[in-house]
């Protein structure tokens, strides 16, 4: 996987801003619920640690990962949120699942982007095999849960940082 050098608890570039005035939502699915439970703690932890209150994280769950774009969807209206993290694991079998699924999901998930001006973040993991999935869940490879987490908090970051600008110059 491309993804082998990278571990994804470490971040580089810009700094992660406090997320102490965000709420976020994070849509989790059941499907391999032995790593997605994984990375849905990641993903929690991780916005605590940055500054994010825990009453103002709303956790759900869908069946499967191709329930992750009406699951973000049923929060982004009625969760009144900031910020979507999706979390799913698909993994690559003999089925052909694995494409309709991931593909459904992953431009499901653009589309929220773009219809809620929110950041709706793809942290799914879509590895050949179950232990190449365990390796980005907590393994040796860090937690896609925390990079998940660590994006959504990013892009509220730079979304602020336009709103501040626009405050500047007064238009
Ligand atoms: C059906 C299915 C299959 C084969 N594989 C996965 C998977 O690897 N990961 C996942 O999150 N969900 C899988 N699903 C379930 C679908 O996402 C969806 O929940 C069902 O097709 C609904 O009937």
């Amino acid at each position: 996987m491309s993804s082998e050098l990278k571990n994804l608890s470490t971040f580089e570039g810009t700094e992660i801003p406090n997320a102490a005035e965000w709420k976020f939502g994070i849509v989790t699915a059941e499907w391999n619920h032995d790593i997605t439970s994984a990375l849905h703690k990641g993903a929690l932890d991780t916005l605590l640690k940055h500054g994010a209150k825990q009453e103002n994280i709303i956790s759900k769950w869908v069946p499967g990962s191709f329930e992750l774009t009406l699951g973000a969807q049923y929060m982004a209206e009625m969760g009144s949120v900031d910020a979507i993290i999706c979390i799913g694991v698909v993994i690559q079998g003999d089925t052909k699942h694995f494409d309709f699924i991931c593909d459904a999901v992953a431009k499901g998930i653009t589309n929220l982007n773009m219809k809620y001006n929110k950041p709706v973040i793809f942290g799914v993991l879509t590895p050949n095999t179950h232990e190449q999935a365990v390796d980005r869940a907590g393994g040796k490879h860090g937690n896609k849960g925390d990079e998940a987490a660590v994006t959504a908090i990013k892009m509220l970051g730079m979304k602020e940082s336009f709103k501040k600008e626009k405050k500047k110059v007064g238009y």
